[in-house]
């Protein structure tokens, strides 16, 4: 399964908390995009499809949702839930989002510019591509 979780180093003090993501070093890849998700709702799945070559790392900034990823053989259901911890998500992988918490924040950091035909968002053309 070519995904991971990073525990991301948190500078905390009496003010709070900071995390910082920097490009080859805590984060795995040369960091061209960020987005962010958020007025999710619980019943509202996102998601399904693949990544022919992007890889990306997503953190729950705040609140919870659940991932489904899956390879083609294995299917995983994780939670993300704190926001010092990073989902890496490799190239060929699967991905549904599910489960979202009310005011969920979702931080993505993407190895590449947004390309529409980049993404396989049938699960039947993704068994076949891999
Ligand atoms: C992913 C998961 C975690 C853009 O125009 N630019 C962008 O950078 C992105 C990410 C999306 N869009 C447009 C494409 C759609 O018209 O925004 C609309 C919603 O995108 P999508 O339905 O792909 O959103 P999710 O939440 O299902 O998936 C997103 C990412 O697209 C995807 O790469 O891995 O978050």
């Amino acid at each position: 399964m070519n995904y991971k979780l990073i525990d991301m180093k948190i500078f905390g003090d009496e003010r709070g908390k900071l995390v910082s993501l920097e490009s080859m070093k805590n984060v795995p890849f040369e960091i061209k995009r960020v987005y962010y998700i958020f007025d999710t709702l619980p019943n509202q799945a996102r998601g399904m499809h693949a990544h022919k070559d992007m890889e990306q790392i997503i953190i729950a900034i705040d609140g919870a949702c659940q991932f489904i990823l899956d390879d083609g053989k294995n299917r995983e259901k994780i939670w993300l839930n704190r926001p010092d911890v990073g989902l890496y998500i490799g190239k060929n992988m699967w991905r549904e989002m599910h489960n979202f918490s009310y005011g969920c924040k979702l931080m993505v950091l993407a190895s590449d510019y947004y390309d529409e035909s980049e993404y396989i968002r049938n699960y039947d053309d993704f068994l076949k591509s891999i």
